[in-house]
């Protein structure tokens, strides 16, 4: 299939990318909203209650959802579940909410060679994009080093990097190793429930320059062509906070009426195999209860001239560390924020990095989205059957 339905730069997405203007970005760092202000003539037993608060799940903050501005809660976190390998806890988590988060599921180090690999292969074939060593450091306060998680700050002005369309880069060892680990494999087994998965061959390896973000879509209108058995594995390469472009989910989205219309119409339409159609339902999440409203309840409510409530969607998104691992459901509405990360105040952005895998059972009952060629089974054996 054509890579990049899904993406922020023009060869890659289908249409022109996105970014979101300097003002914008300003306004939209991502700050939490706390529930209470703080004092200082609380005991201390009042600030640990509210320190607790503020960590709970429940934690806020406004993000640039592309280019409007919504406010997202934190995402629930399955990491427990997936330690005690309590299947049911983590597919009735799935099904209720569309999407697991879980941290530290692979391992750190592991995580960070594959972004050095990524960003070392990018900045060799756009060097013009990275900001040079010293001014790194300057930025990075010296920790420059690929191999720690640390560079990968941009010109200001770079954009469209194209790492999507070097899938040499994604099969890299180091990449590979991590995209295609066996706790991935085991977290798909068990989601799906089957005895075996395969993943794609082709891998969504992105490096996200400023101002640039996903729309929000859903993975079905891009590989549903085949068996809705298939889950997307959205693996940061490094810490990516969400002012740095993390990936944010509404919530519940694949089975809530609120979305029904929207599955059954945007939802069943499908990418042009040229690849010029977008595919995202739109670029501005602040835009979704009014499409939802629209599409859902034309006639406008309650037959007394009273209008419905706006649907409230329920944006989860997450400060990831390397090692965390968001998986989703083909149905579930998601997008990225916007990159608005601005590295000490310089008007450079870190580059994000992450990569996208897909996984579904392997068997004739399942079949495949014919757009889609080649799969992997575990040890990167070719799937033939
Ligand atoms: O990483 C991103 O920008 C979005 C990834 C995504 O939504 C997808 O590939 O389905």
């Amino acid at each position: 299939m054509r890579e990049g339905a899904t993406t922020t730069t023009d060869d890659e997405g289908g249409g022109r990318a996105r970014r979101v203007s300097d003002d914008e970005a300003s306004r939209s760092i991502a700050t939490p909203r706390r529930k209470r202000a703080k004092t200082d003539a609380r005991s201390e037993d009042d600030r640990g209650e509210e320190e607790d608060e503020e960590d709970s799940d429940d934690a806020v903050v406004h993000v640039m959802g592309g280019v409007g501005r919504i406010t997202a809660k934190t995402m629930l976190d399955s990491s427990d579940a997936w330690r005690a390998r309590d299947w049911n806890a983590l597919r009735a988590t799935f099904d209720r909410d569309g999407y697991l988060l879980i941290r530290g599921m692979l391992p750190r180090e592991d995580v960070l060679a594959a972004r050095a690999a990524a960003l070392r292969a990018l900045a060799e074939e756009r060097p013009e994009c990275f900001a040079t060593d010293d001014e790194e450091e300057e930025e990075e306060e010296g920790d420059a080093s690929w191999r720690d998680g640390g560079g990968g700050v941009l010109r200001e002005g770079a954009a469209d990097l194209g790492l999507l369309s070097r899938q040499h880069v994604a099969a890299l060892p180091a990449i590979r190793a991590v995209t295609e680990s066996d706790a991935l494999f085991d977290l798909a087994e068990g989601v799906l429930q089957c005895e075996r998965v395969m993943t794609t061959a082709y891998k969504w390896l992105r490096a996200v320059a400023g101002g640039e973000f996903t729309g929000v879509h859903t993975d079905k209108v891009f590989l549903g062509r085949g068996t809705s058995r298939l889950i997307t594995t959205w693996i940061p390469f490094g810490a990516v906070k969400t002012e740095d472009g993390a990936l944010l989910v509404a919530a519940g989205s694949h089975v809530s009426s609120d979305f029904e219309r929207v599955r059954e119409t945007y939802g069943t339409s499908t990418v042009g195999g040229d690849g010029t159609v977008s595919g995202w339902l739109t670029n501005d999440a602040s835009e979704v209860p009014r499409i939802l409203t629209r599409r859902d309840r034309g006639d406008g409510g309650d037959g007394e001239g009273t209008p419905p409530p706006p649907p409230v969607v329920d944006w989860r998104t997450t400060d990831f560390e390397p090692g965390d691992v968001c998986a989703l459901g083909i149905e579930t509405t998601h997008m990225s924020a916007a990159n608005v990360s601005n590295v000490r105040g310089s008007g450079r952005a870190r580059v994000r990095v992450s990569c996208d895998a897909r996984w579904q059972p392997i068997g004739e009952a399942f079949p495949r989205d014919p757009r889609v060629r080649d799969w992997r089974g575990r040890g990167g054996v070719a799937v033939d059957e």
